[in-house]
């Protein structure tokens, strides 16, 4: 009860400090949650429709590694993950597999289950001993485009087992790519008094705010991330849950003498709600310099590969960006239309694209299809074609999949179906995106790129 009050007197205090600051939404569990998932584990099997199974060594699940990039020892197996008394049930057990001397079980919600923003509550009995490590945590909907840790990772309960503070202790932390693409945490702990988690069920609960992150365990707060900023973009997208018992690894050891087998994480229920009032928040404009032309083409490259006389993207920009190698683009006369295109040198060593940014989003819903005419050099097999939504909401497609409906010249004519890149049509904030040419085995390829006539039809 007393928190209760407690509670309700510190959102009094936020909306004191925030009155009058726009779009800086009141922050608390005090909010109008709206429930948009849920698994109560109340079934006979794992519901496949909402959980995948990750199973093996890491090594056939791109783009982790051996090991799952933390040298864990564990073979995944789908006979470690049960479901009893309307409990998930994991559990690790040394009974080996090929080359692993331990088993156990991780599943995750990878393109079944998105989740974005809102509050997210699990109940969970962690086990318990030394090399233990347990976890319900997410990753980036983009991690096999943009690899880890720029995907960002939200650990929202972890525990690493042990005598003394291991086995009494739940880890929050974040992980993403920070300025320069420096790796970057952040991490809280909570251990609780008296007794060690293995002991009961726990409620963990993660508050995801457009402007910060907050980890709570049986309601106490013990660590908080602000986001409100370019470097943290990535806790501004899409995210997929993972649940998973680990064993060994560089952060909990290997098991010891002291180590009993099995054990098990067991979650009573996971449950993921929507704020209604959220408001969407602005892409924070990049603070990198982007690539641009080299000598500052007049009139600018922006207009130059737009179908003339549409006007519908005017006031935009248009913008290179990938890692390493600076990708230039610049107007060139090969022109299927005007006096000029855009060309663009993809360098061929890693991902990166080119986009156009509009000042801000237009509603498209009367458009069905973007057409493009585009010059593809023979090094370069295919690429991706993409629109989005604002805070990046959308779907890139691969170009080969679609017939050209008109070539000339060098150039070949596609109109692809808007409704391809699953995006919001009503608030289309990046019209057209070409990323990531690969050559014919499927790895990145290099070579000029040359795009004009885009519009919406
Ligand atoms: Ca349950
Ligand atoms: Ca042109």
């Amino acid at each position: 009860m007393l928190k209760k009050i407690l509670l309700s007197f510190f959102a009094m205090i936020f909306i004191i400090l925030f009155f009058g600051c726009v779009n800086t939404p009141v922050t608390g569990h005090d909010k109008e949650w709206q429930l948009v998932f849920s698994d109560e584990f109340n079934d006979k099997e794992l519901n496949t429709e909402y959980w995948s199974y990750q199973t093996g060594t890491g090594t056939d699940a791109y783009p982790f590694i051996d090991g799952w990039g933390n040298k864990e020892l564990q073979y995944y197996m789908e006979k470690n993950v049960t479901i009893a008394d309307g409990n998930l049930v994991i559990t690790a057990m040394d009974d080996g597999h090929g080359s692993k001397k331990y088993t156990s079980g991780r599943i995750t919600t990878a393109s079944k289950v998105s989740i974005k923003f809102g509050k997210i509550e699990a109940r969970v009995k962690f086990p318990s001993g030394k090399g233990l490590w347990a976890a319900v945590w997410m990753l980036g909907n983009n991690l096999p485009d943009v690899k880890w840790p720029a995907c960002g990772e939200i650990d929202i309960c972890e525990m690493v087992g042990g005598e003394g503070r291991g086995d009494a202790t739940v880890y929050g932390t974040a992980h993403w790519s920070g300025e320069n693409d420096k790796y970057s945490s952040a991490q809280g702990s909570l251990t609780i008094k008296g007794g060690i988690l293995a002991d009961d069920f726990h409620l963990v609960t993660f508050l995801w705010d457009v402007d910060k992150m907050q980890w709570f365990l049986d309601g106490d707060l013990f660590h908080e991330v602000p986001i409100n900023s370019y470097y943290l973009s990535a806790f501004q997208k899409g995210f997929y849950l993972l649940i998973n018992l680990a064993v060994g690894g560089t952060w909990p050891g290997t098991p010891d003498d002291s180590t009993a087998f099995p054990q098990s994480l067991y979650v009573d229920y996971v449950k993921v709600y929507r704020d209604v009032n959220l408001v969407e928040p602005t892409p924070f404009p990049s603070p990198i310099p982007t690539s641009t032309s080299p000598e500052d083409a007049t009139p600018a490259p922006y207009d130059e590969a737009i179908k003339e006389g549409f006007h519908y993207f005017d006031g935009g920009k248009v913008e290179a960006w990938g890692p390493g190698e600076q990708i230039n683009f610049y107007a060139t006369k090969q022109a299927f239309e005007g006096d000029a295109a855009i060309a663009i040198k993809f360098p061929g060593d890693n991902w990166g694209g080119i986009y156009y940014m509009l000042k801000s989003p237009i509603d498209a819903s009367r458009f069905k299809y973007v057409s493009f005419m585009i010059a593809l050099p023979a090094s370069i097999a295919d690429l991706e074609v993409k629109a989005e939504g604002p805070q990046g909401t959308g779907n890139a497609v691969k170009l080969s999949l679609y017939e050209p409906v008109a070539e000339k010249k060098d150039y070949r004519q596609y109109k692809i179906p808007l409704a391809d890149f699953e995006m919001d049509l009503k608030k289309v904030q990046v019209p057209f995106e070409l990323w990531n040419p690969v050559n014919a085995d499927g790895g990145w390829a290099g070579g000029e790129v040359i795009f004009d006539g885009v519009c919406y039809e």
